[in-house]
């Protein structure tokens, strides 16, 4: 069998790094990228330069990202998936009160990063017939207080994947939205500035989405036949729901 290659940004942590393991364990090469080179250096350490190449840049960087896919080595420059992972959550402050700088780098990085790698990869996904995943969340369905621009950047996402599903029916790419809940993963760190406190207390007693729990979602959908596209797959821990709708009264 052929090995195939994916490209998984966001590898430095969370869902990204456990892909990371999950796709190598079973056979693929990948590419990891991500800001944090010291988490990147080590899978290649673990698992070697003929399955493992990592690209450490800042995805809101194009010229970096451009850079990092001219030197990709011949092994890793045929890619059949790209996981679209890398992303972020900033604040949890409603609209009125948010830093707008917090909202611009959210949008640089969920949509806009997002949307350039994917536009600089899809003439090789269409030669090879490949497949690109997305991770949405249901944030970008479901609205909550203070999820204003994370949540929107999520609903583009999310969006985006089926727009981009009617563009290449007939190209033989593949194209999903996984859209995951309640998720224990540095997330929450990241959206608070580093509050592990309020971290811990976010996912207790809930029993969160696992990374490894996405990351066999994405194995999953990457590796059905074929001829089967999953179009969205909402995901959330059992003891999670979405919440009602909620009135003001003066
Ligand atoms: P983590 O914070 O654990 O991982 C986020 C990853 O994104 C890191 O590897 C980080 O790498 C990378 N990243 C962020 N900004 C950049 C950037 N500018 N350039 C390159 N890489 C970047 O969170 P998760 O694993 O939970 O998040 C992964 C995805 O899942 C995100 O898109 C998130 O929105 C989404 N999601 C998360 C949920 C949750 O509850 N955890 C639920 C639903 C969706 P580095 O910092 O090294 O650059
Ligand atoms: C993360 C899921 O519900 O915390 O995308 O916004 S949620």
């Amino acid at each position: 069998m052929t090995t195939k290659t994916a490209w998984i940004t966001g590898a430095t942590s969370g869902f990204g790094a456990a892909a990371v393991e999950r796709f190598v364990a079973g056979g693929w090469r990948v590419i990891a990228s991500g800001r944090r080179a010291e988490r990147l250096q080590p899978l290649v350490e673990r698992h070697g330069a003929d399955r493992v190449h990592v690209a450490a840049f800042d995805m809101r960087d194009e010229a970096a990202l451009r850079a990092a896919h001219a030197a990709l080595p011949p092994a890793f420059a045929g890619i059949d998936l790209l996981v679209n992972n890398a992303g972020l959550a900033l604040g949890t402050a409603p609209a009125q009160q948010a830093d707008l700088s917090q909202w611009k780098q959210m949008i640089d990085t969920n949509v806009t990063a997002l949307v350039t790698i994917t536009h600089l990869l899809l003439p090789q996904l269409i030669e090879r017939r490949g497949a690109i995943v997305n991770i949405s969340s249901i944030s970008g369905s479901y609205a909550y207080r203070g999820g204003n621009v994370y949540g929107a950047s999520k609903a583009f996402v999310t969006q985006f994947s089926q727009n981009l599903r009617v563009d290449l029916l007939g190209t033989g790419v593949r194209v999903s939205s996984i859209e995951p809940g309640m998720a224990e993963t540095e997330f929450t760190l990241v959206r608070t500035g580093g509050d592990q406190a309020a971290s811990d207390q976010l996912y207790a007693g809930v029993h969160p989405i696992t990374a490894t729990d996405i990351a066999d979602t994405i194995w999953w959908i990457a590796n059905l036949p074929a001829h089967l596209n999953i179009n969205r797959v909402e995901v959330m821990p059992v003891n999670q729901s979405a919440a009602g709708l909620q009135v003001h009264r003066d």
